[in-house]
């Protein structure tokens, strides 16, 4: 644990054992460069806590350089909370009130909002206790909502970017789409690809989603073993990280990845081998940057929902063409191109 955090490039780390349930949470602030540190709240079990640890503070990084890109006033942070398996509903909801409480304490050093396994619920309960560091309530309750539809907005609008860079045509009308996850990103990236005339197929692990998509939408269902291999021109990870990996890369038969997960390589040196096959990567944080963008920016900032939907299309649009170009124009990757910039940003601010 003490290497981890040694090895890491980050502000802070806050760690709270919390006794009644046995969880651990793990605040990583990676940067205020540029703002109050803000990051969502994942909330699952882990094989162990220095799994969770570094799920923190790799993915705190993630969101100071999801904020850096587009040059949003915000800093990374992220929190995880590590839960036992068979954790029940009550003392979940105690454990997300005394979390609240942590948020509060650190007085605007962090600001949270949904991640993997939270919800807009779960940041109502969360913010009667720590608010005003809490983005995405419910609108029932004054919030904005889940970031969900907006994160998906941006990976739509990616994905259309990535399409028009590589095949010379924005148009998915028939482009063949693979969506790995049809959460609460890709269940919505699906309803912009199916307006827009895509060939989908899709991959979940959940018996319930699987079953709507595949009985009720009537969508192609990709089993777990044939994912990588599938045959289509854009793989979209919408699910966890961690999916580019070196037994992944060399199976894949796509032509683009471009996806809402955080943290998509599971080691740095991966954006090179992708690259070398010739695959088109749009970076995940600069494709995801709509949930933390548009929230943030209805709650905080007072913009409707529709400014923040032009907000988000327009950033990603600009921020995507930009990488892509001086890639391109350099010889460097996608990934590396996205770090010039959101490095870039941080040193004019320091
Ligand atoms: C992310 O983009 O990974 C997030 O953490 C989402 C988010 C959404 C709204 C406020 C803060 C973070």
């Amino acid at each position: 644990m003490y290497d981890l955090i040694q090895n890491w490039d980050g502000e802070n780390v806050i760690v709270r054992y919390d006794r009644l349930t046995g969880a651990w949470i793990f605040i990583a602030v990676h940067s205020t460069i540029l703002g109050p540190a803000t990051g969502g709240t994942r909330m699952k079990p882990y094989p162990n806590q220095d799994e969770a640890l570094l799920d923190a503070l790799r993915l705190s990084r993630g969101m100071t350089y999801k904020f850096a890109v587009p040059g949003i006033s915000r800093g990374g942070g992220k929190a995880v909370v590590s839960i036992p398996e068979d954790m029940k509903a009550v003392a979940r909801a105690a454990l997300l009130k005394r979390f609240g409480g942590l948020v509060q304490q650190l007085g605007g050093l962090f600001y949270t909002g949904p991640d993997v396994g939270t919800s807009a619920e779960d940041m109502d309960i969360i913010s009667e206790s720590g608010a005003p560091y809490v983005f995405c309530r419910t609108k029932e309750a004054g919030g904005g909502g889940s970031p969900g539809p907006y994160t998906a907005l941006g990976v739509f609008t990616a994905i259309q970017v990535a399409c028009e860079h590589y095949f010379g045509d924005a148009s998915l009308n028939n482009r063949r789409i693979l969506v790995q996850g049809v959460g609460s990103v890709g269940g919505n990236l699906i309803k912009h690809l199916l307006s827009a005339g895509a060939e989908i197929y899709f991959n979940d692990v959940d018996e319930e989603r699987i079953h709507y998509y595949r009985e009720d939408l009537g969508l192609k269902y990709v089993p777990g073993d044939m994912l990588y291999s599938t045959d289509c021109d854009v793989y979209a990870p919408c699910a966890l990280g961690g999916v580019l990996s070196e037994q992944t890369i060399p199976q894949l038969n796509c032509s683009i990845v471009a996806g809402g997960a955080n943290n998509q390589f599971a080691l740095p040196e991966d954006a090179e081998s992708l690259s070398e096959r010739g695959i088109l990567y749009a970076p995940d944080y600069v494709v995801n940057v709509g949930g933390a963008m548009a929230l943030p920016g209805i709650e905080a900032e007072g913009w409707t929902p529709q400014q923040a939907q032009e907000n988000v299309i327009k950033s990603v649009r600009y921020a995507l063409g930009r990488i892509f170009t001086m890639a391109r124009e350099i010889g460097i990757t996608t990934d590396e191109a996205a770090l010039r910039i959101a490095k870039e940003h941080l040193r004019r601010d320091s």
